[in-house]
């Protein structure tokens, strides 16, 4: 049954402003770089079909419209994600830096079931750049301390490793939500817990 679903998986991008979300959205999604330097405005997410294990997905990709430079983005922003993209720039230590407060931010404001296993991906941004600053052994050895989140190095400008990245994006994201799915359809399950004894009930009151 489920598989005929149409399947929507809502996937937010975030990290400091100017490391290039945007761009990447854009490469990914319509094959586009362009120097220009603009906030977005308007349009909170685009689409895009993709096939995850013979399966067509539609994710939904969240971008910020430059507010993330005061780290306010509102909940809407935030609630129903199932996959959060971090990005920052390889050629600057502060958007590195900022990766761990933008994931505990993520945490905070979207509150998953599961937080541990929840599915990040980080990407090193620009790697079309000479001037890098952070080693890939760096950035690695903060992903394996994270719970081992999936690391990308890639180019929005040259159109390096984009795709490979979203396509993890993409299955990780799909894996969430079968967790989801899985849990919501067995609701019944939950209630069938003995009944608690007395001194339990007093444990269990709620107050
Ligand atoms: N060299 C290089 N510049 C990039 C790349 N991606 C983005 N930029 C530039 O970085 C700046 C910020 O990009 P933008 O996508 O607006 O960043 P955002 O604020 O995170 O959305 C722009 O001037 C882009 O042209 C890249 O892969 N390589
Ligand atoms: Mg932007």
């Amino acid at each position: 049954m489920s598989n005929r679903k149409k399947v929507l998986l809502k996937v937010i991008v975030l990290g400091d402003s100017g490391v290039g979300k945007t761009c990447l959205m854009n490469q990914f999604v319509s094959k586009k770089f362009t120097n220009q330097y603009k906030a977005t405005i308007g349009a909170d997410f685009q689409t895009k079909e993709v096939m995850v294990d013979n399966k067509l997905i539609t994710l939904q990709i969240w971008d910020t419209a430059g507010q993330e430079r005061f780290q306010s983005l509102g909940v809407g922003f935030y609630r129903g994600a199932d996959c959060c993209v971090l990005v920052y720039d390889v050629t600057s230590p502060t958007t590195f830096k900022s990766l761990e407060s933008w994931r505990d931010e993520f945490l905070i404001q979207s509150s998953p079931k599961d937080p541990e296993n929840f599915p990040f991906v980080v990407i090193g941004n620009k790697i079309d750049l000479e001037n890098r600053s952070i080693t890939t052994k760096r950035a690695q050895s903060w992903c394996q301390s994270k719970n081992n989140i999936p690391y990308f190095e890639v180019s929005a400008k040259e159109a390096l490793h984009v795709d490979e990245a979203f396509a993890t994006v993409a299955r990780n994201a799909q894996a969430q939500e079968n967790e989801v799915e899985l849990y919501n359809e067995f609701p019944d399950q939950i209630k069938l817990s003995p009944l608690p004894t007395s001194s339990s009930r007093q444990d269990n009151c709620g107050c």
